[in-house]
């Protein structure tokens, strides 16, 4: 075998709560479900939260396939508007609470780790509508409340916890760039918005040490990582990427990994005049919270140049003022979701959290391809040809692998995703597990990626 990975070595795959579970039984709205019951048609086809992939009703058997293609760990999310009853006391809804503890002991029953994140984009409604959401620092103690009540239920039996999944895409899809509710642009929101997540990571963190649930229990955080790459070496471009990658990136790596804010970042928020509101106590709460391991997202990289149009200001300030991207010439795309293909991605965030980020423990936890109309690629048994995406996440383990062998600390790789399951705006249109969903019988068939990827985990390597 040519690439045989760590001992004890992840092979797993990554859904959500909002994204799998549908809204059975739910007693809140989260922002995606009252945004698609206000305004269906911003859904790829009109189809919503309200079904997703039935994994409420159907958890048994799809954890059973999840088992039986050879995955050891699995990542979901619980969902605040499904387990919380009352939000300012974090009352529980005792259906919740039973929906979880069976996803729970399923998977410690079938030997697959369960990850638990406590936040995938889903905020109840009723906290954006009563306090502007994670503008707010009540908010912030809601969520802490929220946390502190799984570890309480589920922190005998799941180990690995992470408290936010991608939180600069909140900032982004909120706040920014239009696709999540309320669909803002407000830069200065958005710094704070960043902010008070962090502080929100930080107090679930403390809640979880306070605790002690389980000897063996750790907590992260899941990030989309990627270095920002320059289009050329000149001073302006290098300078773009560097404030890139404080933007999108470091904001979060360097406050949950080294427990501060990158300073360049700080005085250029200052400079501009839109820095958080922020007390030495919370500064203090962020440096001594850290995280202990790191989840990393990873789907294209990013390419920046240095401003080259003139900067619209009539929207007031905006991190867009400093840098553009850029689309390199010649790059690999997967064509229906119009992302770069770049595998080497893999090992240049391996060195990157080796050699900047004390080589902290960490895994893949998304990585995949999305793509459109996969029934085409279906043979006379209904199972999907999908040797694209094989070839995806071969490149991808290849680069991985050898920022393993020169030292970087990474413990696994889970796919996006087990069950082609919901996304967000683009609903069902482009599939991305290991198992297809045919949406209106939701029958599941594992695909050819499914049976290679089960090969690969029993023989930790291929
Ligand atoms: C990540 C999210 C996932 C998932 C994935 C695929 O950013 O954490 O929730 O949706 O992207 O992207 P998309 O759904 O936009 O195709």
């Amino acid at each position: 075998m040519k690439y045989k990975f760590p001992k004890n070595f992840w092979w797993g795959a990554a859904t959500s709560g909002p994204q799998s579970e549908g809204r059975f039984n739910k007693k809140h709205s989260s922002i995606f479900d009252y945004w698609y019951d206000i305004e269906p048609t911003a859904f790829y086809d009109q189809v919503g939260p309200n079904i997703a992939s039935n994994f409420y009703n159907s958890y048994e058997e799809d954890l059973k396939m999840m088992k039986s293609i050879g995955l050891n760990s699995f990542r979901t999310s619980i969902q605040w508007t499904r387990l919380i009853k009352n939000f300012e006391t974090a009352e529980v809804d005792e259906d919740g609470v039973n929906f979880y503890n069976n996803v729970i002991n399923q998977c410690v029953e079938l030997g697959m780790i369960p990850i638990i994140n406590l936040h995938h984009f889903d905020l109840p409604i009723e906290l954006y509508e009563k306090y502007g959401g994670w503008e707010s620092k009540h908010v912030v103690e809601l969520f802490a409340k929220f946390a502190k009540k799984c570890f309480q239920l589920y922190g005998d039996r799941v180990k690995y916890w992470t408290t936010f999944n991608e939180p600069i895409v909140i900032v982004q899809g909120q706040y920014l760039s239009q696709f999540h509710y309320p669909n803002l642009v407000n830069g200065k929101k958005a710094m704070q918005v960043a902010y008070n997540l962090n502080l929100a990571s930080a107090k679930a963190i403390e809640e979880f040490r306070k605790g002690k649930y389980n000897k063996d229990g750790k907590i992260g955080i899941v990030l989309n990582l990627t270095p920002a790459y320059p289009r050329t070496q000149s001073k302006d471009d290098l300078e773009a990427a560097d404030i890139a990658n404080m933007i999108d990136n470091r904001i979060f790596l360097d406050t949950a990994v080294l427990g501060k804010y990158p300073e360049g970042l700080t005085q250029m928020l200052e400079k501009d005049g839109v820095i958080w509101e922020y007390t030495e106590d919370e500064i203090k709460l962020l440096q001594n919270n850290k995280v202990d391991f790191l989840g990393v997202n990873f789907y294209q990289p990013l390419r920046v140049k240095k401003r080259e149009n003139k900067f619209d200001d009539s929207k007031g300030w905006l991190p867009d003022k400093y840098y553009e991207s850029y689309e390199k010439p010649g790059r690999r795309i997967n064509p229906d979701k119009n992302w770069e293909i770049y595998p080497e991605a893999m090992y240049d965030i391996a060195i990157n959290i080796r050699d900047n980020y004390e080589n902290i423990p960490w895994y893949v936890s998304e990585n995949g391809m999305g793509v459109h109309g996969e029934e085409k690629f279906m043979d006379e048994n209904g199972m999907v040809v999908d040797d694209y995406r094989i070839q995806f996440i071969t490149e991808h383990l290849q680069f991985l692998h050898k920022g393993i062998e020169e030292g970087s600390n990474c413990f696994g790789y889970h796919l996006w995703t087990p069950i082609d399951c919901w996304s967000w705006k683009n609903a069902y249109r482009n599939r991305y597990g290991l198992i297809s969903l045919d949406l209106p019988s939701q029958t599941k068939t594992i695909k050819k990626s499914g049976y290679w990827f089960k090969e690969a985990a029993e023989n930790n390597g291929f």
